[in-house]
């Protein structure tokens, strides 16, 4: 069995501070919350970020701010949102992109999210893939819905690419595919040959997403993006413990969390050595 490659999904761009007082939101607070995530088995950063007043945004520089301080405490794969916050336009949603991280998400459709609409029309789509290959770095699909795997795979063979594939099935949203029991085995029968996936589960699934995945042999998702509560009445107070949780888990299905650099060669991404 593969090692456990744990991606943390750390911020987010719909929670604040005050519904979530352990959000690391500032640079030096994202670092700390990296290095913390990195000693406890974390492999990826899903990156979003904050403007000084805690607002999502997809300022460059927020991004760059972000990214330095995490690049100096730890060497995890730091991997960009461009979904961003409902609404942001397409031009802020690639800009980012030009710091070259080494991955970036890509939604290839659009879904209902809790009472919006992610809206991610093909032509969008296909111009942030662009900007993710012209920049250098690899997309992770994030597929909320079965139909956005398919969407992917035409995406892919359009573009004529060669990189490997990696997929992370997100359960649960609101108004999206619900973590429905068999859907993850489901969902997991449907991801390519020699592709790689890792899930999550928002809120509520979140830890019955986790057991599946682990189950079906697949990576994880976790973090504060994706989960509030640890268990019924506790609040998450840190992506670690979140982190812990999944290593702690995984070692009952004989699983080893991935370092970085063993996720960069399990996903395809350059190396160190
Ligand atoms: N915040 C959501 C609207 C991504 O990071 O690529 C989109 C999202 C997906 O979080
Ligand atoms: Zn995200």
């Amino acid at each position: 069995m593969q090692p456990l490659i744990i991606t943390v999904a750390a911020v987010g761009a719909e929670l604040s501070k005050e519904e979530q007082p352990g959000l690391p939101v500032t640079p030096e607070e994202l670092a700390r919350d990296a290095e913390e995530c990195a000693e406890a088995g974390a492999a990826i950063y899903h990156l979003h970020v904050r403007d000084s007043d805690g607002h999502p945004t997809m300022e460059v520089s927020a991004f760059r701010s972000a990214l330095e301080a995490i690049h100096r405490r730890t060497d995890l794969v730091v991997q960009f949102t461009t979904g961003g916050a409902i609404g942001d336009p397409e031009e802020a949603r690639v800009a980012p992109l030009a710091l070259r991280p080494e991955m970036a998400t890509l939604t290839t459709g659009s879904v209902n999210f809790g009472e919006e609409v992610f809206l991610n029309p093909l032509p969008l789509v296909r111009r942030i893939y662009e900007a993710i290959r012209a920049h250098g770095a690899m997309p992770e699909f994030e597929i909320f819905e079965p139909g956005m795997i398919a969407t992917a795979e035409r995406l892919y063979a359009e573009r004529g690419e060669s990189h490997h594939k990696h997929f992370d099935l997100v359960l649960g949203v609101p108004g999206a595919l619900p973590a429905w029991d068999g859907i993850v085995s489901f969902l997991a029968g449907r991801i390519p040959r020699g592709a790689t996936w890792s899930a999550t589960g928002i809120g509520r699934s979140h830890l019955d997403v986790l057991h599946r995945t682990l189950e079906a042999g697949g990576h994880v998702r976790t973090g504060m993006e994706d989960v509030r509560y640890l268990e019924a009445g506790r609040s998450v107070a840190s992506n670690r413990e979140l982190v812990e949780r999944v290593v702690r888990t995984g070692r009952d299905h004989r699983r080893v969390p991935a370092t970085p650099e063993q996720a960069r060669e399990i996903l395809g991404l350059p190396t160190a050595s």
